[in-house]
């Protein structure tokens, strides 16, 4: 029985988002897999001589006089350049991959030009990434596990690579997906977990030509393929006796794979590890550092031109709460800062960006701006494993941008130290940006559709970070309701802005106050528990007891990890008078009567936030309600059915979290509720 459904949403690129490309005539140049891509998507226009087409795509080798162009500036690289000249479009892309994007990007264009009801003016775009690698990474497993189900971390049904131990026959769905990712100018993708369990460890040598039948359909999209390894992979499938990255037998092992890898995948990415981490094996069972791990892995992906991803997330999960000098958060800098400029060049650091976890807020992780030498890449999570797990609506865009707008070092954004953007005296090589998907066999992807636009912010802050969390959010609504007429257009976009603009804000309003994460159920991680993990050996504490709350990372008298930072973001967050309200008691232990910058208490901010984030729900609700004439029409019953089901939910799971958090602080405190409130 297949899980794949049969009617599936067609997410942001319904017919109709592409339909102003193709009512006239048009003309591809070139050959290759993604100029070959653009054909199909244009194959609904009358074919005409590129010259006279209405609509052209074409490589940078293309001569403007071909073209019908007096002139033709030079294509960026991985970017392309648009001439819109009297009603012609001309779309020429530094490559196929990049033309292919491009003429997505033209569809864009006129959607969101049709819903500010303007038209797009004559003239040329030259348009290139702010990232130069944008990468999406799946926690897919072969196999369904009891707890985790199929995809770690999944939250939108089944795998759409994997059914049944292998690789799927039939692959239109990965397709549509490719197509989806390639409109939003992803370049690579890994497609299984990080974990690697021993079934998902053959991938790397006895499912080559499956994963071969993946990459074929990415390269078809502009993207090349990567595989998660596991570290114990010599052993593991080469029965070798050791693992240890400096014996001679286990790199040679590593070359014949990769060798291997590449005859059958010619263009294939590389190799993401998590290595030391959460149980997964690495170079320290050998007494060797993770520049000796990953070089292992870079030598022999060097020859063939591939990368090595190798994650940051190393900490020590068998932590004893007791211990107040160990601390998760500054665990990825203690490992990693010191082996700055001993990674080979074709090595990547992919660090979370936070140094925690996913949480709902968390600082910017300190590493990001502390390896100047190395090739740094940002890591999110679009997956909503900590932020509703596509159950409630909490559109990350704005948190993620204001991460990739951070000063961290006091000058550079984290967009541009990703970037390898930064000043002649300050070079940092680039990394790029990653994120974990959010997408499974469900048929509107995400589980909640509207989790469809996290998806497709993360791809556009990747390419251009200077994109608001609103000009998106139109560009997504546009797109995706490019078939509802004018009128029933401009009132869904006000609905999804009233609901989604503030949708996280208002999430971690009702979940996680002041910069305390992880009061989930443990293993889960959905819902409340407020002394989940306290007592458990993940590092992940917040050490509320009667007299307050919160973690001592200060250099002065708690676990030092301030330090970790640039000024003055130091200073600003080692004091109690300057560190910012949503991260105090990530940084301080305070009592519960301290007083925030707003003026209320901390425990005060408890009550009145969440009481307020949960009211907040009914306009929430309203503004969905508000559309109920579209249904049938320009919405979907079954996407109605779906948003209706999911705001139940999380108006559910939202009254649990106030009344469990209200009555816990309530409860440690014995400080009533300054408004009278009902505590349960
Ligand atoms: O937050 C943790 C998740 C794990 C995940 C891990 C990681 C893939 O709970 O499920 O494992 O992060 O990022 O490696």
């Amino acid at each position: 029985m297949s899980s794949t459904p049969s009617r599936v949403h067609p997410a942001w690129l319904p017919p109709e988002a592409l339909a102003p490309l193709t009512s006239g005539t048009a003309a591809v140049v070139g050959d290759g897999p993604c100029l070959d891509t653009a054909r199909r998507e244009l194959a609904g226009a009358r074919p005409a001589p590129a010259r006279e087409a209405d609509v052209v795509v074409a490589t940078g080798d293309a001569c403007a006089d071909d073209l019908g162009l007096a002139e033709l500036p030079a294509p960026p690289p991985r970017g392309a350049v648009t001439v819109r000249t009297g009603g012609r479009l001309v779309v020429v892309g530094h490559d196929g991959a990049a033309a292919l994007r491009g003429l997505y990007a033209a569809a864009r264009t006129a959607a969101r030009a049709r819903l500010a009801g303007r038209s797009t003016p004559d003239g040329v775009s030259i348009d290139a990434p702010e990232q130069p690698r944008r990468m999406l990474d799946h926690w897919d497993n072969m196999e369904v596990h009891p707890v985790m189900g199929q995809v770690e971390r999944g939250y939108a049904g089944g795998s759409l690579f994997f059914e049944a131990g292998r690789v799927r026959d039939d692959l239109a769905r990965v397709h549509e997906y490719a197509r989806l990712l390639a409109s939003i100018g992803i370049d690579a993708v890994a497609v299984n977990n990080v974990n690697v369990h021993e079934r998902e460890a053959h991938l790397l040598t006895d499912d080559l030509a499956d994963v071969a039948r993946l990459a074929d359909v990415f390269r078809a999209y502009g993207m090349v393929t990567y595989l998660s390894v596991s570290f114990g992979s010599p052993r593991l499938l080469g029965h070798l006796a050791t693992n240890d990255p400096l014996d001679e037998d286990v790199r040679a092992w590593w070359r014949q794979a990769t060798d291997r890898v590449y005859a059958t995948i010619p263009d294939f990415g590389g190799y993401v590890v998590k290595a030391d981490s959460e149980g997964q094996p690495g170079p320290f069972a050998y007494g060797r550092t993770h520049a000796d791990g990953a070089n292992l892995l870079a030598e022999a992906l060097r020859p063939h031109g591939g990368t090595v991803v190798w994650r940051a997330f190393v900490y020590d999960h068998r932590q004893d709460w007791r211990d107040r000098s160990t601390d998760r958060a500054r665990a990825a800098h203690d490992h990693f800062a010191p082996l700055d400029g001993r990674f080979a060049e074709n090595v990547v650091l992919q660090v979370k960006h936070g140094p925690m976890d996913f949480q709902v807020r968390e600082p910017v992780s300190p590493v990001i701006a502390a390896m100047p030498r190395t090739r740094v890449a940002v890591e999110l999570q679009v997956t909503q494993e900590y932020t509703g797990q596509q159950r409630h609506v909490a559109y990350l865009a704005p948190a993620w941008r204001e991460y990739l707008g951070f000063r961290l070092d006091g000058e550079h954004t984290v967009a541009q130290l990703a970037a390898g953007e930064t000043s002649p005296d300050r070079p940092q090589p680039a990394g790029g940006l990653a994120a974990v998907s959010n997408v499974g066999t469900d048929a509107f992807w995400t589980g909640h559709p509207l989790a469809q636009a996290n998806l497709y912010a993360f791809g556009r802050l990747a390419w251009d970070s200077s994109l608001t969390a609103e000009e998106i959010l139109d560009e997504w609504v546009a797109l995706t309701f490019a078939g509802a007429d004018d009128a029933a257009l401009t009132r869904i976009a006000a609905a999804l802005h009233a609901m989604m603009d503030d949708s996280l804000a208002r999430y971690e309003a009702y979940t996680a106050p002041l910069g305390i994460g992880f009061m989930v159920t443990p293993g889960v991680h959905y819902g409340p528990s407020v002394e989940g993990y306290e007592y458990s050996p993940w590092g992940t504490y917040h050490f509320a007891d009667r007299d307050g709350i919160g973690v001592d990372r200060t250099v002065a008298t708690g676990t030092g990890y301030t330090g970790q930072y640039p000024s003055p973001w130091r200073e600003t967050y080692e004091s109690l008078e300057t560190c910012p309200d949503e991260l105090l008691l990530f940084f301080h232990h305070v009592p519960y009567t301290h007083v925030l910058h707003s003026g209320s208490t901390v425990v005060q901010h408890v009550y009145d936030s969440r009481a307020d984030a949960v009211e907040q729900l009914d306009d929430v609700e309203g503004a969905w309600a508000s559309l109920a004439d579209l249904v049938g029409t320009a919405v979907p019953e079954a996407y109605d059915a779906r948003v209706r089901e999911r705001l139940a939910e999380q108006r559910r799971s939202a009254v649990e979290w106030r009344d469990q958090l209200r009555t816990y602080f309530h409860r440690a405190s014995g400080i009533p509720d300054a408004t009278g409130r009902a505590i349960y």
